[in-house]
Parts: C-alpha cells; sequence; structure tokens
C-alpha cells in the first residue's frame, strides 16, 4: 500500500486529495495545525467520532515552520509521495501578515524540502502547491510555464521562493519535485473569506434573512476559475510522471467576479446589485486585473482535462449554502 503525507489536509484542497488517495488504495498522512478546537471538520468524515488515526487516514499534530517535527513525521512514516500544501493562503491577509504568511508559504516548504532531502529515502516524490499569482500582473495572457514570474504581493513573493527552491533541489539533488503552478480553483469546501465562497454564503444568507448587504471589493478582477475537484486529480498525475517538471492547471476561460455574481444570483432569479455594496477596506493596494492560464502542458504530457464547469460548480456552491441554512431548494427549481 502506498503512503502520502499531505501537510494543509485541513484545507479545501487537503480534503479532496485525501479522498483521492483514499479512494485509489493509498495509506493517507496528514498534518494538522493544533489548535484549541480540533480544525479538520473538512476531513472529519474519514475518521470514526475524536479519532486521529483511521485505517486510510492518520493525522498528526505538526506545523511546517517546526523543522524537526517534519523531520520526525518524515522517518516515521516513510511515505512515498509528499504534497506540500500548507499555506496561509490569502492574498488580501498576506499583505497584514507578510512576515508570518512568508514563514509558513517560503520557509515552510523548504523546511519540508530539507527534511525529505535529509531522510535520505531519494525515492520520495515531492509536490509544491505553487500558484498563479506568481504571475501577478504579468502583461503576458494566456500565462503558461514559460511566462516570467512578477508576484504582485507578498504571498505571491513566498511562492516564488518556494517554486524556485523546489526546481533547485530537483536540479542539486536529484530530487522527483514537481511544482502544479494552479490557477483559482474552489469549491463548497472553499474558506468563506474567498470571494466566491463569500458570494454564495453570502447569497443563502440574504435568501434566508439573515443578511441584506453583500461587501466586497473588486468587482472587475477577472480570474481563471476551475473545480477542486478537478484540480486536486492534476496533483496527483503530477506525481505519477517518470520525472518531475512544472505544469500549469487553469481552465483556459477567465470570468469577473461579475460574472460569478451573475452566476450564482442568476440561478434564483435574483438581482445581485440591489444587495452588494462595495467596502473599500476589501481592496488590496495592488490586485492582479486578470489570470487565464494554458495547461497546454499538462494536457500533452498526462492528459489532465478541467471536467466541471464554472456554472455547474456555482451551482453547487449554492445549493450546499442554500441546505445549510436550512432552505428548501426545489422552491428555485434546483
Ligand atoms: P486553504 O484552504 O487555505 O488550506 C491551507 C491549509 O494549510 C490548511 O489546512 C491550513 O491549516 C494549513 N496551514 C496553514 N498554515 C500552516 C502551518 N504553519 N503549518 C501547517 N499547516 C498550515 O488552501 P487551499 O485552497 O486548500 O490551497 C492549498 C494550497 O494550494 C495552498 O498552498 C495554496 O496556497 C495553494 N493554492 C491554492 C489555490 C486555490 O485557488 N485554492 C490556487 C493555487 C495554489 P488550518 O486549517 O489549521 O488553517
Ligand atoms: O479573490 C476580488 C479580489 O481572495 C479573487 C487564493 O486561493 O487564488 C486565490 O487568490 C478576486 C480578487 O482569490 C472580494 O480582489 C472582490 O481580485 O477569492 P480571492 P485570489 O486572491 O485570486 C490564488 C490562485 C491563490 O493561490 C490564493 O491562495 O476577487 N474580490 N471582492 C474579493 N476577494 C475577496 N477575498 N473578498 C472580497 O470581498
Amino acid at each position: 500500500m502506498k503512503k502520502a503525507l499531505i501537510s494543509g489536509i485541513s484545507g479545501q484542497d487537503g480534503s479532496y486529495l485525501a479522498e483521492l488517495l483514499i479512494s485509489k488504495g493509498y495509506e493517507v498522512h496528514g498534518i494538522v495545525r493544533r489548535s484549541s478546537i480540533l480544525n479538520i471538520n473538512r476531513i472529519d468524515h474519514l475518521l470514526q467520532p475524536g479519532e486521529m488515526h483511521g485505517e486510510s487516514l492518520k493525522l498528526y499534530f505538526g506545523d511546517v515552520t517546526d523543522s524537526s517535527r517534519l523531520a520526525d513525521l518524515i522517518d516515521r512514516i516513510e511515505p512515498e509521495e509528499v504534497y506540500n500544501l500548507a499555506a496561509q493562503s490569502h492574498v488580501n491577509i498576506s499583505f497584514h501578515e507578510p512576515i508570518h504568511t512568508s514563514e509558513v508559504v517560503a520557509l515552510g516548504a523548504l523546511k519540508m524540502l530539507e527534511a525529505v532531502r535529509k531522510s535520505g529515502a531519494s525515492h520520495i516524490r515531492f509536490y509544491q502547491a505553487t500558484t498563479s499569482e506568481v504571475f501577478g500582473n504579468a502583461g503576458v495572457s494566456p500565462q503558461d510555464e514559460h511566462t516570467p514570474f512578477h508576484p504582485d504581493n507578498p504571498y505571491a513573493c513566498g511562492k516564488v521562493f518556494a517554486f524556485h527552491q523546489v526546481r533547485l533541489y530537483r536540479e542539486a539533488y536529484g530530487l522527483h519535485a514537481s511544482n502544479g503552478i494552479l490557477f483559482n480553483h474552489e469549491s463548497p469546501r472553499r474558506g468563506d473569506n474567498f470571494v466566491t465562497r463569500k458570494i454564495t454564503r453570502g447569497l443563502a444568507r440574504i435568501v434566508a434573512g439573515r443578511q441584506n448587504k453583500l461587501a466586497l471589493g473588486n468587482l472587475d478582477a477577472r480570474r481563471d476559475w476551475g473545480h477542486a475537484k478537478d484540480y486536486v486529480e492534476a496533483m496527483w498525475m503530477m506525481m505519477q510522471q517518470a520525472s518531475s517538471d512544472d505544469y500549469v492547471i487553469a481552465t483556459g476561460k477567465s470570468h469577473s467576479v461579475r460574472d460569478f455574481l451573475d452566476a450564482s444570483f442568476g440561478l434564483l432569479g435574483l438581482d445581485w446589485s440591489t444587495h452588494v455594496v462595495s467596502d473599500p477596506e476589501l481592496l488590496r493596494p495592488v490586485d492582479v486585473n486578470e489570470f487565464i492560464g494554458d495547461s497546454s502542458k499538462a494536457r500533452q504530457a498526462f492528459g489532465w482535462e478541467p471536467r466541471i464547469s464554472l456554472r455547474e460548480m456555482a451551482r453547487e456552491m449554492v445549493i450546499t449554502d442554500l441546505l445549510h441554512e436550512g432552505i428548501d431548494v426545489a422552491q428555485f427549481g434546483l
């Protein structure tokens, strides 16, 4: 049975990746941060109540800023595949907490790489969660593996550092280490303070009468939004290649925040403009106007294709959030 270790397993992608790997017969091991309340609600369906070590999923407290713990876990678990998904992943928060963000995103990735290298287990394969944010306002569209980096926020700067460490460990030490340069991907498990989930949760609360206004920032920003389920498959496919490399994963289509508002409010026949208010606090010191990715390299190398459209994803997110508010979705024909 293959063993995989995932940092960031309690996050959106970590939860879908854990499900995917378990469905493929892996024993999955995950690092979770200790907090006063155990924060594993995206993965607790994979365990018995109160359990940390299930049959196919085993969790360990740890933090990617703690080198000695990482070394300890790699030695103890002896994984074949290591997925480094841990991050302070919110771009706007990274402007407010640049040091913390860099410690987790940049040094955390390096500490994971070092723990793998120092274990001496040269067969371990390493996946790094790189991001389209490395391109920033690149002035080149669409972005692919040859697009120059121009990180426009502290989070993206940390991810550029990590990207190059991964490349260096591949070249210097022969480690099978890949960067998945993933464009935005969402789902009903997306954190509440990312724009798509904020919109679908806000919409459900408006319908439930618990909220009337929805405060948002830049509505003109355009993103290449895919579904997290499709994207974790790309992570796994990358790790199965004979040699490691860097791959862009994207849908190749961009939509504005307004388009996402249309897609979600439109499902219920509602006009978002009567609810959305502008909050200058939500504007970033620098925002990227548009991301749009070209994932031809991944398509050609291992046949990856996105399957779930933006409309299908918006529908799934809206239905989940309406049900969470106890609303009968049938009244909307959903
Ligand atoms: P997410 O939902 O924010 O999850 C981040 C995970 O990292 C959580 O499990 C979090 O734990 C964990 N974490 C944070 N700081 C940590 C630390 N110091 N030590 C150990 N774990 C820590 O992010 P996501 O959307 O799943 O994204 C997964 C990865 O892909 C991230 O690295 C992100 O930067 C990158 N990425 C995401 C996207 C996207 O559109 N979703 C696109 C490109 C790249 P807690 O639950 O305790 O907070
Ligand atoms: O913002 C605008 C905002 O925070 C998208 C992370 O997973 O994807 C994500 O980063 C756009 C931006 O995602 C609000 O200004 C308007 O232009 O959902 P977001 P992001 O910044 O693109 C990349 C690929 C990652 O790697 C990151 O980890 O929407 N926007 N109004 C807003 N954004 C937020 N969060 N909240 C608003 O109220």
